[in-house]
């Protein structure tokens, strides 16, 4: 049928209410639809491009495959045209309707009842060439397709009601879209305006977009390149190029998957954390792309928090391209995209580590705090991520680090436990009392000096079977060795531990001979489960209650030091001078445990014994 004249129709009753909800409730920034117009250009090219593969006679076939963009800030209009595969009448009025015939109902159901996981039905040129109609007063669409007997036609509509069609004399292969801009969105005619949002969301497009005649796009989606032929040079390019970086990334990860999502990655780990430099949190950076345009920048979902610190670009063909972030329709695709980007991520780390272990411990240094986020809050990532953890230990030179793993394959015999130290540097672990008695039992202890490390530890709970346990906690039992000679006999000790039990009184819970002590008289371990002293500290630096909580502790004495066996003669000969004694050595205690929250008592009993001297 061939129509000179204009000829009038009306909306489909399903069309006009999509048309409704597009103009007014899908997208929240009128600005996509630049976004959605160039994308359908870049697919009629590519289609034109599949195309001249199979056919000879392609009309205009001299065309140079590309996307113009004009626009006339005098005539409020913009312009976006292809030479791609254009529409024939019947295309023009079929690919109107074709979510109509695909699962509108069904879509505008799901739509209403606020779930939006159908908006997938939407194939490629879907819903988004009804987006022109947030901004347009009016909208021309002129079309020639690829087939030369076809005629060229006009489409005009101001989206409310009806549409006319015309033939067109003098059309290029191609469509052309042509938007009046309302008065209110006038700024989608100024060429800075449109240089921007192309920059923003279209900036990997594999054909050239022009803008009034000035190309604008001239960097590649590499992570859509096979990496065998991406020089180092051309990612560092493209990572600063894409997180806005002066730096050069210290990892990257460009990987591939089909299932169970195709997904192209491309992920980079900075130099620096800057976090840790003092400045403020990190936002999410990999930005999520469906065939090579930009559907979010900052997704919040696509990778879990502690991951924060990754830049770089996630494309899938599996997302649909109006997703946006108030209208997450598909909250179940990006948790699975989610769990096979941080499974895979963990995986490349798990290879550094190994692979480069330099370069890994580096990363650590730098990074290590968010693996540690990760491993106290991230149930499903906990298992992978603590094997990446790293310690110093009381094996480990200092600067070296053990992983739990590596722990666990020197523990011999029937051990079960790993155990850890929480101090502020390894020289105040080492000079600690708490220490020896590992020592004096080869046992193995980690050093940590992170704040968080203790938190960690308490949610980590457990590695490959064997429990996380802080060596300073009373509970913990230690097997007994050889007791050295010269020490209080068992009767002695327990009239001592009796006398200063009673001496002290309420400040300690208990006070017993040690199984512990090698080198130091005493030693205090935190009777209370619930507050360790490094808690203790945190609530006192944040100025939480819990420093009013009672100290609870457990003293215990080494019956073969010095000092306890001169106070056991002490405190019959002289009580007074021992009670002095016995309070000092609580101190002392309290103070290599990092509890002893004001000194002032203390100074003033130690000049008291200071002169007897
Ligand atoms: C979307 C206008 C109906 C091609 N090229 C471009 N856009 C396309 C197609 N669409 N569909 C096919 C669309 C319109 C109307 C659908 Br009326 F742009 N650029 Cl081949």
């Amino acid at each position: 049928m061939s129509t000179a004249t204009p000829q009038k129709f009306e909306f489909q009753a399903e069309i006009s209410q999509l048309l409704d909800i597009v103009t007014h409730s899908l997208y929240t920034e009128k600005e996509i639809f630049i976004r959605e117009l160039v994308s359908n250009a870049s697919d009629a090219l590519e289609k034109l491009r599949h195309t001249q593969l199979t056919e000879k006679d392609i009309f205009d076939d001299t065309l140079t495959l590309e996307i113009n963009v004009t626009t006339d800030d005098k005539a409020k209009t913009i312009t976006i045209q292809d030479f791609g595969i254009g529409m024939t009448r019947a295309e023009l009025v079929e690919n109107l309707g074709t979510i109509a015939h695909s699962g509108s109902k069904a879509f505008l159901k799901s739509l209403a009842e606020g779930d939006q996981k159908n908006t997938n039905l939407i194939g490629q040129f879907g819903v988004g060439f009804y987006s022109a109609f947030m901004v347009a007063k009016s909208v021309k669409v002129y079309s020639h397709s690829w087939r030369a007997s076809e005629p060229g036609h006009v489409w005009t509509s101001t989206g409310s009601g009806s549409y006319e069609i015309e033939e067109s004399e003098g059309q290029r292969r191609g469509s052309k879209i042509v938007i009046e801009l309302k008065d209110d969105c006038a700024d989608f005619a100024q060429d800075w305006k449109v240089k921007e949002i192309l920059e923003r969301y279209s900036a990997f497009v594999s054909f050239p977009i022009n803008l009034n005649g000035k190309h604008v796009n001239a960097i590649q989606a590499l992570w859509l390149r096979n990496k065998n032929e991406i020089k180092d040079e051309e990612y560092n390019a493209f990572y600063k190029f894409q997180a806005h970086a002066f730096d050069e990334p210290r990892l990257r990860l460009h990987f591939s998957a089909d299932a169970p999502l195709s997904i192209n990655a491309l992920l980079f780990v900075p130099k620096d954390n800057t976090e840790k430099l003092g400045f403020s949190r990190l936002e999410p950076s990999v930005a999520l792309y469906c065939r090579k345009v930009m559907i979010d920048a900052k997704p919040k979902n696509l990778l879990p928090e502690w991951l924060r610190f990754l830049k770089g670009v996630v494309d899938s063909e599996d997302l649909p391209l109006n997703i946006s972030r108030e209208t997450m329709q598909d909250k179940a695709l990006i948790e699975k995209l989610n769990k096979v980007i941080t499974k895979r991520f963990l995986k490349f780390l798990e290879d550094e580590a190994k692979n480069h272990a330099e370069a890994y411990a580096e990363f650590y240094t730098e990074f290590g705090i968010f693996l540690k986020e990760g491993a106290a809050m991230d149930f499903t990532h906990k298992d992978q991520i603590v094997k990446l953890l790293r310690f110093e230990s009381s094996l480990t030179e200092k600067g070296k680090t053990t992983s739990l793993a590596d722990y666990a394959s020197r523990m011999t015999g029937d051990a079960k436990e790993i155990y850890y130290l929480v101090g502020p540097n390894r020289a105040a672990i080492e000079s600690g009392p708490y220490l020896e008695a590992f020592k004096a039992r080869n046992l193995e202890v980690l050093f940590c000096y992170e704040a968080v490390d203790e938190y960690v530890m308490n949610n980590v709970r457990e590695f490959d079977g064997k429990k996380l346990t802080a060596a300073d906690h009373a509970d913990v039992k230690l097997s007994d060795i050889p007791k050295p000679e010269g020490a209080l006999s068992d009767a002695d000790v327990a009239t001592l531990t009796k006398w200063m039990k009673e001496t002290l009184d309420a400040r300690v819970a208990e006070v017993k001979a040690s199984d512990r002590l090698v080198d130091s008289p005493v030693l205090a371990l935190n009777a209370d489960k619930f507050m360790s002293p490094h808690m203790r500290r945190m609530m006192k630096a944040m100025n939480k209650d819990g420093t009013e909580t009672p100290l609870r502790v457990n003293l215990e004495i080494n019956p073969r030091h010095a000092v306890i066996k001169r106070l056991f003669e002490l405190h019959t000969s002289s009580p007074e001078k021992a009670k002095l004694v016995t309070e000092q050595l609580l101190d002392n205690a309290l103070i290599s445990a990092g509890l002893l929250d004001d000194a002032t008592a203390m100074v003033a009993r130690l000049n008291k014994l200071l002169e007897s001297v």
